[in-house]
């Protein structure tokens, strides 16, 4: 039985969520071959509650987000970006992914208060979550308010979530990159695949072909 439970314990490694790991810079690793979607394309001056751009949509439930052109440069990124500034009480801001990603990143300036940044799959499990310190808090001040956060997870992420149950604020996001992650099935037979290899390089050693006394 033993190398039965060990191609379990490999397929169950395999499936179950692992805890993702931040990213603090667009040159991570983890971006390498990215989808950079950089809102210059889009009309400056446009609100929008859900706009979506190629493979990503950017969307609200409580606020009204903005395309401008207007901070980029003195941020630090060029042309449209997305913008809180519309007022409301609260932020909540979410990324959703038109094909699962492993990793993504993003361009996040002029932040006065704490975000939280939630990690989703496809069927709306959380699947980790983060702390965005408010930018002031980190020693950031004026137009040195930049920073870049995203995070790369075993576990494929269709949504990421950025929220403050109870303060607004008007920041900046720009150059959302993110990578697609493999097809799930693909994972699944490369495991099964490696199971097969462990089962059967082990069950001669291990002794458990039936004889033929038996
Ligand atoms: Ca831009
Ligand atoms: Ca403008
Ligand atoms: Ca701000």
């Amino acid at each position: 039985m033993r190398p039965l439970l060990y191609a379990l314990a490999l397929l169950l490694a395999a499936t179950t969520s692992q805890a993702a790991t931040i990213i603090t810079s667009s040159t991570d690793a983890a971006l390498t071959g990215a989808t950079l979607i950089d809102f210059n394309g889009e009309t400056d001056g446009q609100n929008f509650l859900s706009a979506t751009v190629g493979s990503l949509t950017v969307r609200t439930n409580t606020n009204t987000l903005r395309f401008d052109d207007q901070y980029s440069v003195q941020f630090g990124t060029s042309g449209v970006q997305v913008e809180t500034r519309l007022g409301g009480s609260n932020d909540d801001l979410e990324f959703v992914f038109a094909t699962a990603v492993s990793a993504f990143g993003f361009d996040l300036n002029a932040l006065d208060i704490d975000l939280t940044m939630e990690l989703y799959d496809g069927v709306g499990t959380l699947l980790d979550s983060f702390l965005i310190p408010n930018q002031p808090g980190l020693g950031m001040s004026g137009d040195a308010r930049r920073d870049y956060w995203g995070a790369s997870s075993a576990a494929a992420v269709s949504r990421v979530r950025l929220v403050n149950a109870s303060q607004h604020d008007f920041f900046l996001i720009d150059n959302v990159s993110f990578v697609a992650a493999p097809e799930a099935s693909t994972g699944i037979l490369l495991t099964l695949g490696l199971a097969g290899l462990v089962f059967g390089g082990n069950r001669g050693r291990l002794g458990i072909i039936p004889s033929r006394e038996a």
